[in-house]
């Protein structure tokens, strides 16, 4: 065991330049009671994130088909997933939203929980016993894990997809690994972070140092310039700066410009019926006005019965209905409800020979290139009467730009599953 007795500050110590030595690390902030707060905030901030996460990556219907799966290799870890609800219609828009906003609000949380501890990164010996070592290599995939997590996240989401494809399976089995070591560490520290804190209530600056200080108390600090309060105050500051610029992002006119942080030089999405936010445009996903004309679009669709070839105008004369109905994008923006109008999934189930219980359906865009261009929708969401092969939105055709001649929306699923451009439906169970 190593002697935890407090020493003070002593000429007898050594003046150390190596991190390695305690001398070396004088912040008076660095303390049991600074790591604790930081700590029981990030155990349920995390956590908050964690099941958000998962759930975003149940709301893909991963389970249901290849085309949705990003992650093939996930095995065991696909273990919850689960159909999909398409009730409350703004559950997606909800849960990721929190999962964004929340990810982004807690870095400063986690940064400033990091410099905390630093020195306890470079203690010497690195490990006393076996323990030491397991608990030693924890911590490194817990540090690790969560600068992974929040890095790729906040690339994803600020640079657009900086990794197409991959970023999927990056965040996904980095949760899993952070995640675990995140477990073990909470179940070894949150008792002791809960005493910190209650003990420490009122005597922040008097006795602390004669309390189980360990390694976070600099030996020989220098003299404060701030007390651990006001730092609190300033990660907490940073926290809430960090919220009021991304927040918006979830909502849409005036509030959507508070958004700094959100993703932009995207297309303007300008005013009137489709003023509201684009994701990728027409133009970028390589749709050419001469296909979606009049006389070149068809919808196919496929199922029990064979195939069918539907023009534009023979969908408007089929009974049309109307949903309003939010775009809630992985990347964490959505929008208010919008109300689409168009040809219920189910009616167009039945007209290929499905008219009792509608199966799955694989829906493929015009698009050639690109992840998003096919998607798969569970029988639960094809169902619903509220899910469309939209053909106009708030009282106008759709622009090209949100999936001119015809898309897809469903309540609660992320954006990825509407897909624009449609041209094709293969109904059937998948
Ligand atoms: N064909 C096609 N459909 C697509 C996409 C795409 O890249 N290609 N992007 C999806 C994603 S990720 C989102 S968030 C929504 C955005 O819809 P909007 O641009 O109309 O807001 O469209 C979805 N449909
Ligand atoms: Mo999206």
């Amino acid at each position: 065991m190593r002697d935890h007795t407090p020493r003070p500050p002593t000429p007898r110590l050594p003046t150390s330049r190596l991190p390695t030595s305690p001398g070396f690390w004088r912040s008076p902030l660095r303390g049991p009671w600074f790591t604790s707060v930081l700590g029981l905030v990030l155990l349920v901030g995390i956590t908050v994130l964690f099941v958000t996460g998962l759930l975003s990556y149940a709301a893909y219907n991963p389970g249901l088909a290849p085309v949705n799966d990003k992650t093939p290799d996930k095995g065991l870890f696909g273990f919850y997933l689960f159909a999909w609800p398409t009730h409350p219609h703004w559950l997606y828009r909800l849960t990721q939203g929190v999962h964004v906003t929340f990810g982004i609000t807690l870095i400063p949380v986690l940064l400033a929980k990091l410099w905390s501890v630093v020195p306890k990164l470079f203690a010497l010996p690195p490990a006393r016993s076996a323990a030491h070592a397991l608990e030693r290599i924890s911590l490194l995939l817990l540090v690790g894990g969560a600068l992974f997590e929040f890095v790729t996240g906040v690339l994803n989401v600020q640079l657009d997809y900086l990794f197409p494809g991959s970023f999927y399976p990056l965040h996904f089995y980095g949760a899993w690994v952070f995640f675990a070591a995140f477990v073990t560490h909470a179940a070894l520290k949150t008792p002791a972070a809960v005493r910190n804190v209650r003990r420490m209530r009122g005597e922040r600056d008097g006795r602390e140092r004669q309390e189980a200080a360990g390694e976070l108390v600099a030996p020989r600090p220098d003299p404060p310039t701030v007390s651990r309060r006001g730092a609190l105050w300033f990660v907490g500051g940073a926290s809430l700066l960090l919220w009021g610029t991304t927040a918006g992002r979830s909502f849409d006119g005036p509030l959507r410009r508070t958004a700094l942080l959100a993703p932009h030089g995207g297309a303007d999405p300008g005013s009137g019926p489709n003023g509201f936010q684009i994701n990728k445009t027409a133009a970028y996903a390589g749709i050419a006005a001469t296909e979606t004309s009049e006389d070149a679009w068809r919808l196919v669709l496929t199922g029990r019965t064979g195939t069918v070839r539907l023009s534009r105008a023979e969908l408007l004369r089929l009974p049309l209905h109307s949903a309003a109905l939010p775009i809630a994008c992985v990347e964490g923006w959505s929008t208010s409800d919008q109300w689409w109008r168009g040809v219920r999934l189910r009616d167009l189930a039945a007209l290929v020979g499905h008219d009792e219980e509608p199966p799955d359906v694989l829906v493929e865009s015009l698009q050639r290139h690109g992840a998003f261009r096919r998607a798969a929708l569970r029988a639960n969401q094809v169902a619903d009467p509220r899910s469309l092969l939209a053909l106009l939105v708030n009282g106008e055709d759709l622009s090209p730009d949100h999936g001119y001649p015809a898309r897809i929306v469903v309540p609660a699923a992320p954006g990825v599953l509407n897909t624009k451009w449609v041209a094709r439906m293969t109904f059937g169970d998948l």
